[in-house]
């Protein structure tokens, strides 16, 4: 009888770490469809005012390993123009030859240290086989190293077109106890990869918490305003 007992408070154990766990892997929550269901005013652009077509009144230095841009195509930073639609308000579709070893990835980097408490990544407007399936949120702050915040493989989590899908710290990934002043999107696969036009993404809006102690060694790089004013005169 008392086996019995034991036995069937390890099988009662083992099925509610098999649900708290599916759970956790379900957090995500989709706000909905098109640039009205955006959070807004996110880390890169707090004021939404940023020019879509060009490097204008956003609070972030962007660099990106594709397609580096806003304007004129379906560049890389079209992830931060505050926009989901076709052509120039997303990233699409990724270079011959597929995802490289490194993957698709695309940064902003910021003035101040921000421990991410939550993020959205949308879908943008063309077949789902191109929605990343393999694919992380990391940060730095030196922009050489990585960490890993988020990562995701498996299952497209988007089932509709211009899907905002909300990721949230506690939930989707753990509360940060460290800030970062770059915040990296990194695409390893997707369903289509590598053939033909394999990758897409609409847009991205990370949230933070700037109101703990800095990292000492960090204050001693405000070179960011010349750094940022470099990069603008380029
Ligand atoms: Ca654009
Ligand atoms: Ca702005
Ligand atoms: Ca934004
Ligand atoms: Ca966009």
């Amino acid at each position: 009888m008392k086996i019995m007992l034991v036995l069937a408070g390890f099988v009662l154990m083992i099925a509610y770490f098999v649900i708290s766990t599916s759970d956790m892997a379900q957090a995500e929550e989709v706000l909905g469809v098109g640039t009205g269901e955006l959070l807004g005013g996110d880390l890169t652009d707090p004021e939404d005012d940023g020019d879509p077509e060009q490097d204008d009144d956003y609070n972030a230095i962007f660099s990106a390993n594709e397609e580096p841009g806003f304007g004129g195509g379906e560049f890389a930073f079209n992830v931060f123009d505050n926009r989901l639609g076709p052509s120039n308000d997303k990233w699409c579709c990724g270079a011959g030859g597929g995802i490289p070893k490194e993957g698709l990835h695309v940064t902003a980097e910021f003035e101040e240290q921000y421990a991410l408490t939550h993020f959205t990544v949308s879908s943008a407007n063309d077949v789902p086989a191109r929605d990343p399936t393999v694919w992380e949120v990391q940060g730095s702050n030196d922009g050489d190293d990585f960490t890993t915040i988020f990562s995701h493989d498996g299952d497209s989590f988007w089932d509709q077109r211009l899907q905002v899908v909300l990721f949230e710290a506690g939930e989707d990934f753990d509360v940060q106890k460290v800030g970062y002043r770059f915040f990296r999107h990194v695409t390893f696969d997707t369903a289509s990869n590598p053939a033909g036009a394999y990758f897409q993404i609409g847009e991205i809006e990370y949230f933070g918490d700037d109101s703990f102690a800095v990292d000492p060694k960090a204050k001693l790089t405000t070179t960011w305003g010349s750094i940022k004013n470099v990069h603008k005169r380029n």
